[in-house]
């Protein structure tokens, strides 16, 4: 029989995947298999494998300045490599793809100049570049005037300040061609829409991602003509910026087809683009299984911590506590808050598999860490302090000593307790979240999804559930894959239903973990 296939391209800060999710018809005996079962009645209900078809490295590279940017004709490679293995696996095992969507971390863009040719690489959100530029911005156009419109929590490096950079003369990348690189550009592309213009040759911006720009009216779901006539009476050079932005696209809208070079280089045929959930956070949600009262945490690099709305949450307390209303599938909002997420322990292990000159076991030291007393201390993981790469130990460490609490750094017997004041700080932050959603959104919280790479992490999930006081459902841990996969799905009609139906897919397809609030104690 011939099944059906979907490619999902996903991009993370970390690393960039291909997967081919194969969609396959329920049974009444559908089961997950190798572990429990999730919590809904799945019976009968269809089933995405995936299959992992390509996967390699990303993260910032410093350019001749220094600033730190994006590879994204790097990830190219990988992305063409991954697509011609997702058509080989395909043909191998019967699979017609019908589909292909692309989803990325937010924020950072591209331009393209008048040939459609990329100016330069992207710039990195963590580049220092935008250090400065909110609080510059927010006195011409107040934070409240802002989180009226767009519903945006206060991040430092929102698009909309990367642009005020870029354009701003005695900015901190002053000398370096920034000016040069807006004054070339025609379009602005969000990093997935890049990629989907590369595929397909046409230009859009996915709505669930151009919500992360800060220019886009959260109520209306379209680019906000307000904040951009005042961003253009703040910045004159930036009163171009509204000719730049591409038409905006729901999910399931199909782009395109693959251009000539690319069926040449990858060896597929004729297949339709779709707009997914290109945010990877969007996609992550849609496919976390959540039923009533739940909230979720998206645990990757960052955590991504909050609730799903039907509206968005406009207040002034909402705003005061950080919380942003980023736009979800079907016309929902996320309503959550950034957590620093596990960038901070992957940045300590980077530097100590560099001191060591070898990879530092990771599941070693967390049985470790899940052996050291818990409550030393708990650092402010949303800290500024944090948002660079580099030197984690010595931060966290600092961050310990301003709480009076001695952290040593030094040698691998120091890092259990470190890493324990991580993944200890990590969860009260996303507990804190959790309850402050809650009370700011009106709506209870009973239970608490993970998913994302972080629902493996045992430790993380234990800590979590004790400090939030309610359970954990962990997975999938391929949450945005599988979010892609999806809408994908259900754009083209192989799918049908709203996000409790797909949610539906997503427990038939997955094992779900459970954890319930436990003390987590040291021996
Ligand atoms: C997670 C993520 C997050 C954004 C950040 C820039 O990958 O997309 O939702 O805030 O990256």
């Amino acid at each position: 029989t011939v099944e059906t296939g979907f490619v999902a391209v996903d991009l993370g800060a970390t690393s960039g995947r291909v997967m081919l999710g194969i969609v396959r018809e329920g049974s009444r005996q559908a089961r997950p298999v190798g572990g429990e079962a999730g919590p809904g009645g799945v019976d009968g209900a269809p089933r995405v494998e995936l299959v992992e078809c390509g996967r390699f490295a990303n993260g910032p590279v410093p350019d001749e300045h220094g600033a730190l940017r994006w590879d994204v004709r790097a990830l190219w490679r990988g992305i063409l490599d991954g697509l011609r293995s997702a058509g080989d696996v395909a043909r191998k095992r019967g699979v017609v793809v019908r589909g292909i969507g692309v989803d990325a971390w937010a924020v950072d863009h591209a331009f393209l100049d008048e040939s459609g040719v990329l100016v330069a690489d992207p710039y990195c959100y963590r580049d220092p570049r935008t250090d400065a530029v909110a609080d510059e911005v927010y006195r011409r156009i107040p934070f409240a005037d802002h989180y009226a419109v767009n519903g945006l929590q206060h991040l430092q490096f929102t698009t909309e300040f990367q642009l005020v950079a870029e354009v701003s003369t005695g900015s901190a990348r002053e000398g370096t061609g920034s000016a040069g690189e807006w004054g070339r550009a025609r379009d602005l592309l969000l990093v997935p829409d890049l990629i989907t213009y590369w595929l397909t040759g046409r230009r859009v911006a996915e709505v669930t991602n151009a919500s992360t720009t800060g220019l886009l009216d959260a109520t209306s779901r379209t680019w906000s003509a307000e904040l951009l006539d005042r961003l253009a009476a703040g910045y004159p050079p930036l009163a171009g910026l509204r000719d730049k932005l591409p038409e905006l696209v729901e999910p399931g809208t199909v782009v395109g087809h693959l251009v000539p070079e690319v069926r040449e280089a990858t060896g597929l045929g004729e297949v339709p683009v779709l707009a997914v959930a290109s945010h990877d956070t969007a996609s992550a949600v849609a496919a976390a299984p959540l039923g009533a009262a739940a909230a979720y945490i998206s645990s990757g690099t960052w955590s991504l911590v909050g609730l799903e709305l039907p509206e968005p949450v406009l207040t002034e307390p909402s705003r005061a506590a950080n919380f942003t209303n980023e736009l979800g599938l079907d016309g929902t909002v996320r309503y959550l808050h950034n957590v620093m997420g596990l960038w901070v322990l992957d940045e300590c292990v980077r530097s100590w598999s560099h001191d060591d000159g070898a990879p530092v076991d990771l599941s070693a030291l967390l049985a470790a860490a899940s052996a050291e007393p818990g409550s030393r201390c708990l650092v402010d993981v949303d800290g500024g302090e944090f948002l660079a790469p580099g030197d984690m130990p010595r931060r966290v460490s600092d961050a310990a000593a301003r709480l009076g609490v001695d952290l040593p750094v030094d040698g691998p017997a120091a890092r259990p307790a470190l890493v324990r004041v991580v993944l200890d700080s990590l969860a009260a932050s996303s507990a804190r979240a959790i309850a402050d959603a809650s009370s700011l959104a009106g709506v209870p919280v009973d239970v608490v999804h993970v998913v994302g790479g972080g629902s493996r992490n045992e430790l993380l999930c234990r800590l979590t559930a004790e400090a939030a006081g309610l359970p954990v459902i962990a997975g999938p841990v391929e949450a945005t894959a599988l979010g892609n996969v999806l809408v994908q799905a259900r754009a083209v009609g192989v799918l049908s239903g709203d996000l409790t139906a797909l949610r539906d897919v997503v427990r038939a397809s997955v094992a779900l973990r459970r954890y319930d609030p436990a003390p987590v104690t040291g021996h």
